[in-house]
């Protein structure tokens, strides 16, 4: 499951994917317009990739959440309820108030495949600071997932907007001085080792799939492989 600041680059992550694992771009109808301060993202939306025989799908899922802004983003009691599997697919998040327990949508008995076995904390590359309300959020999503024993990496995104070195060429992504320290400070505010913080360029406009963004996606994507360990230990 990914979850974040809006539009920190979560969907487009998804589709990034998607993109990458299907040989080609896929629908970019999921992402929100950059100067928007509300999630475009509003439902616990789930993806599956489709292999090339019609029916079949790659083993693993990913779930999209709403964005984590102030009042009208996703409540942290909706985001500790999905990770325990209670939230169905195509839940659509009230920012007012959280899915009851004694409402018809509520899974009272989740499967194993209805809980997080990894959670993604998405970051923007370029946002100067997090507010102090989605910090306390993240805090609490952190501590929830530590708990239930879910494994957690971080994808700081749009790192093709972040300096001078990745906006020349990605392949600068490990000589900018400006990235190492987005990675130091996300490692502090997740306490997430900073070898499972992992930098990359989503997928936006482009028409075509490109080496250089397509290998940080799957570096990125290799870490997905964690998710065994939280079933292993089930
Ligand atoms: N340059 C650049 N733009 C990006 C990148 N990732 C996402 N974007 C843009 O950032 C905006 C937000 O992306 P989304 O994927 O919708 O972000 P989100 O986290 O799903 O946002 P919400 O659902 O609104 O919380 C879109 O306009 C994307 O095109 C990236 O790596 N580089
Ligand atoms: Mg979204």
């Amino acid at each position: 499951m990914v979850y974040g600041s809006v539009g920190a680059g979560k969907s487009s992550f998804i589709s990034s994917v998607s993109s990458i694992i299907r040989g080609r771009m896929a629908i970019p109808a999921t992402a929100s317009a950059i100067t928007s301060d509300a999630s475009f993202t509003t439902k616990y939306e789930t993806h599956r990739i489709q292999k090339e025989v019609r029916g079949n799908f790659y083993p693993f899922v990913f779930s999209d959440t709403m964005g984590l802004e102030g009042s009208g983003g996703v409540r942290v009691e909706d985001i500790k309820l999905a990770l325990k599997g209670h939230v169905p697919e195509g839940y659509t998040f009230n920012p007012v108030a959280p899915l009851s327990d004694t409402g018809p949508s509520y899974k009272y008995s989740p499967s194993l495949d209805d809980r997080v076995h990894l959670l993604v904390c998405v970051c923007d590359a370029n946002a100067s600071e997090i507010k102090e309300s989605v910090l306390q959020k993240m805090r609490e999503v952190r501590e929830a997932a530590h708990d239930l024993g879910i494994p957690q990496i971080a994808i700081v995104t749009k790192i093709d907007e972040a300096c001078e070195e990745t906006e020349k060429s990605l392949k600068n992504v490990y000589r900018s001085g400006y990235l190492k320290q987005m990675v130091i400070i996300c490692h502090l505010i997740l306490g997430i080792p900073l070898n499972y913080i992992l930098p990359v360029k989503n997928y936006t406009s482009e028409i075509s799939l490109d080496d250089d963004v397509d290998s940080l996606i799957l570096s990125a994507l290799r870490l997905i492989d964690f998710g065994d360990d939280f079933i292993d230990k089930m």
